[in-house]
């Protein structure tokens, strides 16, 4: 076999079987080989990061790893921005990067650049083959690495020569060996573990804590969708009476219509959300990060609050905020034993201020109450209205701006993997190539990408490979002609000076019939459902420009660098 045959085989070995790339010289060996694979596809894209976002997508819609291919040099670098965004999300992808032949790597030969160097910081591990004869090995382990524990990306350089290179194959080219050989500790040789006993005292510990609180709260993140316990999360909030608040990431795994809920908490987080968090006596968070976007400022977050923190990465511990209980455990394990332990009190003291700052929440969506038909949509109705027509199986995919997080707020999540975005890196461009990720692995799934003007124009050439691969994604271009969630902070910080955020826009259902897309433009409210309608009902990919106002602003807000009790519904 040549490497490149290997490289395939080895790939479907793993479970693989959908791979998103695009070619050049120093990969054309692995995709003539490629083509003579019957086993394993590849989805042509147009451009290498967006490959990269969508193995992205299919990876959090399936909870398997993504790959996807490029070529060397220029290939190679395109793919970082969608490494980064995996990277900070979590999310398992393995990229597949053609490398110059060992013969020349160091000698700047043409499309050469150090790849390994340079993800180091944006991936969980990176290896160069160097032997086709390693390549089970690399593929298993760069599979395994991606998925176990936090999970993240991974990167294999794969020389031109060992492409080609010729290997003979006995039948189960042994991987615990050649682990040796790679010099790497074999770790599928470490049990799988339950909960530890250190974990154990200190869920102990937690559900004492939480027995004595007056005013707690459970923030659940992406963590509790990647463990897949989100029904052991509603059964410690159901046993204990505890209201529960999500990150972005989070959405989801809390069903937002619950008594319970508290929504969305951080920068566009519920004023409850936020209120809640500020002035809980103990914060119970899982699964989450405690970023920079949830705390504001670290040294006034919660004053009064004791801080669980359950996380499966120990170093999320104490990295932005104190853990004074930390438990180092998978979110589902670790929810299903809190469970367990969980008392209902009477906390109906907490609840009622609770439902004091509901109210002022209410305050922060738009009303719509008088609107003309004729008006043109706003953001929020054309979320409100996908919800109603997209129906209970769809998946929204978003891009990064104030379309986003309207969609947060506003479209009401229930379960884990109905909704899916870039929270920790924030890349925009992302929204429809990892919607067309997530539509590849589910095609039989309505999937909407809800994209900002901005975004959609970083990821448009992508509409080729829809109508070319027969994707029937729908796309909604949330059109207000502006770099929306910048102009809000010029708006709001930068003294009105809209500098360089006001755009000049094609027509986009031209430019989306000219790839051969079913397109349309809304730019009347009373036409929005019907349009929405419409576009759902196409058998193909189908785009939306929805004309919305440029002067929308997002709220609530808590204004970078201040705390959650900031958070404001209206002009700061
Ligand atoms: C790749 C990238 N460049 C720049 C930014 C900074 N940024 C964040 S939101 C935003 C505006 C997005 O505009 P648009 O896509 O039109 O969405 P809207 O906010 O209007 O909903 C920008 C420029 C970013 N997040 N990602």
């Amino acid at each position: 076999m040549s490497g490149g045959q290997l490289m395939c085989e080895a790939l479907l070995a793993q479970g693989v079987d959908t791979m998103f790339g695009y070619p050049g010289g120093a990969a054309l060996p692995f995709y003539r080989d490629l083509a003579g694979n019957r086993g394993l596809r590849h989805v042509l894209v147009r451009h290498e990061q967006n490959a990269a976002h969508a193995a992205d997508g299919y990876a959090r819609a399936t909870g398997r790893v993504g790959v996807c291919v490029a070529t060397s040099g220029p290939g190679a670098t395109n793919l970082l921005t969608g490494l980064a965004t995996a990277y900070m999300d979590c999310v398992p992808v393995v990229a597949i990067t053609g490398q110059v032949a060992r013969a020349v790597i160091g000698t700047q030969a043409f499309q050469e650049v150090d790849v390994v160097g340079m993800v180091g910081p944006i991936t969980k591990a990176a290896f160069q083959l160097k032997r086709p004869e390693d390549i089970p090995a690399v593929v298993a382990e760069a599979v395994r690495v991606a998925g176990e524990g936090r999970p993240g990306p991974v990167l294999i350089d794969f020389p031109k020569d060992v492409q080609l290179g010729t290997v003979t194959v006995g039948v189960g080219v042994s991987v615990r060996e050649d682990h040796a050989a790679l010099g790497r500790p074999d770790a599928s040789a470490e049990p799988t573990v339950g909960l530890s006993v250190t974990a154990l005292a200190a869920i102990e510990q937690a559900a004492a804590l939480l027995d004595q609180a007056e005013r707690p709260v459970v923030i659940a993140g992406h963590g509790v969708a990647m463990a897949g316990g989100a029904t052991e999360l509603l059964a410690f909030a159901e046993a204990s009476g505890v209201p529960v608040g999500t990150t972005l990431l989070g959405l989801g795994t809390f069903p937002e219509h619950h008594a319970q809920a508290l929504g969305m908490v951080g920068m566009h987080g519920t004023v409850q959300g936020n209120l809640a968090m500020h002035n809980a006596d103990l914060i119970i968070g899982v699964g989450m990060r405690f970023d920079d976007r949830v705390v504001g400022r670290p040294g006034d977050f919660a004053p009064e609050a004791r801080i669980v923190h359950v996380d499966v990465d120990p170093r999320a511990f104490g990295r932005v905020i104190r853990a004074d209980v930390p438990v180092e455990a998978d979110a589902r394990l670790a929810l299903a034993a809190l469970a367990q332990r969980a008392h209902r009190r009477d906390r109906s003291a907490w609840w009622a201020r609770l439902g004091t700052w509901t109210d002022t929440h209410a305050a922060c969506n738009l009303s719509r109450d008088g609107a003309s038909p004729d008006d043109p949509p706003t953001t929020p109705d054309v979320v409100t209205t996908l919800r109603q027509v997209a129906g209970p199986e769809a998946a929204v995919v978003t891009d990064i701006g104030q379309h986003q997080m309207w969609v947060a707020l506003h479209y009401g999540f229930d379960r884990p993997g109905q909704t899916f975005t870039s929270g920790g890196l924030g890349t925009m461009g992302y929204g429809l190539p990892a919607a067309m990720g997530v539509k590849v692995a589910q095609p039989d799934r309505p999937v909407w990408a809800v994209v900002g003007d901005g975004g959609f124009q970083m990821s448009a050439p992508e509409l080729s490979t829809l109508v070319h691969t027969s994707i029937a994604l729908k796309v909604v271009v949330v059109n207000n002609q502006c770099l929306g969630m910048v102009r809000q902070w010029q708006e709001l910080f930068y003294d009105g000076i809209y500098s360089h955020s006001l755009l000049a826009q094609p027509d986009f259902a031209a430019l989306a019939r000219a790839h051969g897309c079913w397109a349309t433009t809304v730019s009347r409210r009373g036409d929005l459902e019907a349009a929405l309608r419409a576009a759902a009902a196409q058998p193909g990919p189908a785009v939306m420009d929805v004309r919305v106002p440029v002067e929308e602003t997002v709220f609530p807000m808590v204004p970078s660098g201040a705390t959650p009790a900031d958070v404001r519904c209206v002009d700061l």
